[in-house]
């Protein structure tokens, strides 16, 4: 049997702007109502898919969420019309507008977290969407982030979806952005690493002090319960409280893994050498390679600035990997000098490829937050929604679509505009014709 990893890359919405939503988020905050281009991070997205499928990756594409959210903005009261919420809405409450208009849905890493079939108790792949709790425009995303997934993994002989948790702070869950999994290879059984930043019911635990911990100990816990894993396939690790209030709002923000790899910054973790100990027991594998970025050559500032832990490290099917960066790593002298001397080392990582996801990182959105990993056996590939998978005319279809669909830019004050609402729908009901998602959106259902 074969086993492959594909990452679900988020396609970025026509709703794409600069709202400054995420307290914590040290780009998001700084960019808050800057002009946004939807058409070009809407492109962006697409090549970096586009250039992995050409590196010959499997790659996937999930569809994004019905912004603006009419939905949610009838639920907080707003009468009237379409047209009329909008107006309402954007003279009496403009940030919950700005909220509920949100493309946030584009960064995958928190749709869900996923445990391949090699991890789990019943032999199936499971998935949990992230309740997003700690973020308002982000806690709208679960329902319909459900449906997606189901529509894509629909056969229950392979997959078994869960629904998300709680909606409460005590089981705030961020989906993959804390979770990385270990495994000598993707169809062997690995050891699931799920970061968290607090414990909710343990408030005397050590917690950050100025930025939020999205991600609870309980929560993470109890996706391990639900996806049927066992004492020796997860680790629970805390992040390092003070590098949250730095502005490390995830853990992949910091860190990143891929097969008997973790790449990670030496301030990323609470209790490094006990949780690297267990690994290593669990793991049980040689080699296991655990490669940390001292300090003094990367910063992390520099590391939040640039997300050089937020990049992805993918397996090439000539069998070593590569590390897909964002242009940002290139233009910082100690970044780029320290990626270049890395290739050069020891370490199953021998190439770097840099790329343009501006648009998203300015919403604090690098390579590794665009996209959910799924890993998958032949078997649960041929089981999964065909159309939501690139090839070079699905990639073509979707630059035609961004262009007919998307706007070149995009302001805060334009959310209210009710052409962009006709323009949205338009777009995602001919999106779920394109993809065969079905009626995933609340306008398709009433
Ligand atoms: O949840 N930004 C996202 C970025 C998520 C990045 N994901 C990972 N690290 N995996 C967030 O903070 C900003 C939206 C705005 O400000 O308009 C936002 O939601």
């Amino acid at each position: 049997m074969k086993h492959f990893e594909v990452n679900f890359d988020g396609l970025v919405g026509p709703t794409h702007n600069y709202a400054g939503l995420s307290f914590g988020n040290v780009a998001s905050l700084s960019n808050a109502n800057n002009p946004s281009s939807p058409r070009q991070a809407a492109k962006q997205g697409l090549k970096k898919m586009k250039a992995l499928h050409d590196m010959g990756m499997k790659q996937g594409v999930l569809a994004p969420q019905e912004r603006p959210d009419m939905l949610t903005l009838r639920r907080l009261g707003f009468t009237g019309s379409d047209a009329q919420v909008l107006a309402k809405a954007s003279q009496q409450a403009p940030h919950l507008l700005a909220a509920c208009c949100s493309a946030s849905s584009m960064w995958t890493a928190n749709a869900a977290t996923v445990s391949p079939s090699a991890d789990t108790a019943d032999g199936r792949v499971h998935f949990t969407p992230a309740n997003l709790t700690n973020k308002f425009h982000r806690s709208l995303e679960p329902v319909v982030t459900g449906r997606i997934l189901n529509a894509i993994f629909a056969n229950e002989r392979h997959f078994k979806h869960h629904q998300h948790l709680p909606d409460n702070e005590h089981f705030g869950d961020e989906g993959a952005a804390n979770h990385t999994r270990l495994c000598s290879q993707y169809g062997h059984s690995g050891v699931e690493l799920f970061a968290y930043g607090r414990q909710a019911f343990n408030p005397a635990a050590p917690a950050p002090k100025k930025f939020p911990a999205r991600q609870t100990l309980e929560a993470s816990q109890a996706i391990a319960r639900l996806h049927g894993l066992n004492e020796d396939t997860a680790v629970f690790m805390q992040q390092n409280p003070a590098v949250i209030d730095a502005g490390v709002f995830h853990n992949d923000v910091i860190s990143v893994g891929n097969q008997n790899v973790l790449f990670y910054h030496q301030d990323a973790f609470a209790n490094t050498e006990r949780d690297f100990a267990e690994i290593r027991r669990k793991f049980a594998d040689e080699p296991l390679y655990f490669i940390e970025v001292p300090r003094n050559q990367v910063s992390i500032s520099e590391a939040i600035k640039t997300y050089l832990f937020n990049t992805q490290i993918i397996t090439l099917p000539a069998g070593h990997m590569a590390i897909i960066a964002p242009t940002e790593c290139q233009e910082s002298a100690p970044v780029s000098r320290y990626l270049a001397e890395l290739v050069e080392q020891n370490t199953p990582i021998k190439e770097v490829r840099y790329m343009d996801v501006k648009e998203s990182m300015r919403n604090g959105g690098g390579p590794a937050c665009l996209r959910l990993r799924v890993a998958l056996n032949d078997q649960e590939l041929a089981a999964t929604n065909p159309n939501c998978l690139l090839d070079d005319a699905l990639f073509n279809t979707l630059n035609h679509w961004v262009d007919k669909h998307y706007r070149e830019q995009l302001q805060v004050a334009d959310l209210a505009d009710p052409a962009l609402l006709q323009e949205s729908r338009q777009a995602l009901d001919e999106l779920t014709q394109i993809l065969q998602l079905g009626s995933v959106y609340p306008f398709q259902r009433n």
